[in-house]
């Protein structure tokens, strides 16, 4: 204990002695005068960008924000009754670290199955995390702390806030082929290539399914084939898994990539969200499990993850979680939450047939097969950053500059607007 407080304070004096400016040598408003503007996050910087525009014909089809076909955020039917049983409930103490035991029960169960032997083995070291993005910080931020040599392979392209999530955990990044720009699917080669030419024990970071921003995922046969390469090869496989039934519209079926590598007897780790499959965006409820080896190493496990998140945010929010644990315990209400989801899926199913007809039927001499191809929340449309700011500019669409459309924004009453727009920007290419 006395060690500790002189190593403290040593460090600290130390820090002091050679980098604190003294007090009062410069004005106040000088301590932050070395601070450059970050760069604009290239999707939630779209948001501002729309945010801005005056035109009311602006269409967002940036950040992956599931709206109905009147173009308006969805508050889930099985949410807003959660809601209605949770209001005026006393608790509102702190959550444990882990989170709310209770929804981190129910959210392994979507990922690893009802009936999951390693649930019931207790296998699995899960804690509540805020929402996809933190589950996928913690466990960046496990792997530093406990496999510090370690690095992180992560697809071509990817959601841009990986590289910034693994940067900021001190994980050095390599990537591995993932989509073949010419075919617009999948580089299967490419992709088994890089598994087998990795150092064997490394970390993937794959997307379980409705992979962002491309739309393209393995299919089963191909799942099987990574899943056997990646087990001969002794690679530890990081799922993150943001859209669960949003590529199939059934949550079970979206999580075959799991069960296969689970079948296969592999070690996962797992990020779920569930900002876009029950719309809780800013509710920020998620999960991080890490699968191990038996109980006895699930609980060590747990008790890092929560020794992690105690000095970053000390324990996560309440009620997100209190809305899913609501729902997903009460058969009736997951049986409507399935039901939404479904809807949903199959909205955005509609619109990407609508978008093809459209620039079909307008004479475009590109194929947009790609566009019903792909599943999930977005489409990896091909067009060029010139192509997109040229929409931004002239036309009020707001998208990604990598060509990412967010196919949860497009509606019956502005496809054809955007389909016209894209044809404009794209005939003469
Ligand atoms: N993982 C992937 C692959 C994602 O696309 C997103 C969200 C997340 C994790 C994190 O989501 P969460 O923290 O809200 O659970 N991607 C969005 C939003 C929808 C964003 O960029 O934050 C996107 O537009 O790509």
């Amino acid at each position: 204990m006395a060690m500790m407080a002189m190593t403290i304070r040593n460090s600290a004096s130390r820090r002091t002695m050679m980098s604190r400016p003294i007090f009062g040598s410069r004005s106040m408003s000088s301590w932050w005068k070395n601070v450059e503007p970050a760069p604009k996050d290239p999707i939630l910087g779209v948001t501002e960008a729309f945010l801005a525009d005056p035109s009311p014909d602006k269409v967002n089809v940036g950040v992956g924000a599931y709206r109905d076909d009147n173009g308006k955020p969805v508050v889930l039917d099985c949410v807003r009754e959660a809601e209605r049983r949770i209001a005026g409930t006393s608790f509102m103490e702190y959550l444990p670290m882990g989170g709310s035991v209770k929804m981190v029960e129910e959210t392994l169960k979507l990922a690893y199955g009802d009936n999951s032997q390693f649930i019931k083995d207790k296998r699995i070291a899960a804690v509540q995390s805020l929402s996809g993005t933190g589950a996928c910080r913690l466990f960046a931020d496990f792997q530093n702390r406990f496999c510090p040599a370690s690095q992180i392979y992560i697809p071509v392209p990817t959601w841009s806030n990986h590289h910034n999530i693994w940067r900021d955990a001190q994980v050095p990044q390599k990537t591995y082929h993932y989509y073949h720009p010419e075919t617009k699917g999948l580089d299967f080669k490419g992709l088994m290539d890089d598994v087998k030419n990795a150092p064997e024990g490394s970390f993937f970071l794959l997307h379980a399914c409705a992979h962002n921003p491309t739309g393209v995922d393995p299919t089963e046969e191909q799942w099987r084939e990574i899943s056997q390469l990646f087990k001969a090869k002794k690679h530890f496989a990081f799922f993150d898994m943001a859209y669960q039934g949003f590529a199939s519209g059934d949550p079970a079926r979206d999580a075959k990539s799991i069960r296969i590598f689970l079948e296969d007897g592999q070690h996962i780790g797992i990020s779920q969200s569930y900002a876009k499959n029950m719309g809780l965006y800013g509710q920020r409820v998620g999960c991080l499990s890490v699968l191990c080896e038996d109980e006895k190493q699930a609980v060590t496990v747990k008790s890092q993850l929560q020794q992690l998140a105690r000095p970053m945010y000390s324990n996560p929010p309440l009620h997100g979680a209190q809305i899913v644990s609501t729902i997903l315990g009460d058969p009736e209400l997951k049986s409507l939450w399935l039901k939404e989801v479904k809807i949903m899926a199959d909205r955005i199913i509609g619109m990407r047939t609508t978008l093809r007809d459209s620039l079909e039927k307008l004479g475009s001499p590109l194929s947009w097969e790609h566009v019903t191809k792909q599943i999930g929340m977005f489409c990896y449309s091909g067009l060029t950053p010139e192509q997109v700011d040229r929409l931004t500019s002239e036309y009020h669409i707001y998208m990604t500059r990598n060509g990412r459309i967010s196919m949860a924004g497009v509606t019956t009453g502005n496809v054809g607007y955007l389909a016209n727009v894209i044809h404009e920007v794209t005939k003469s290419s």
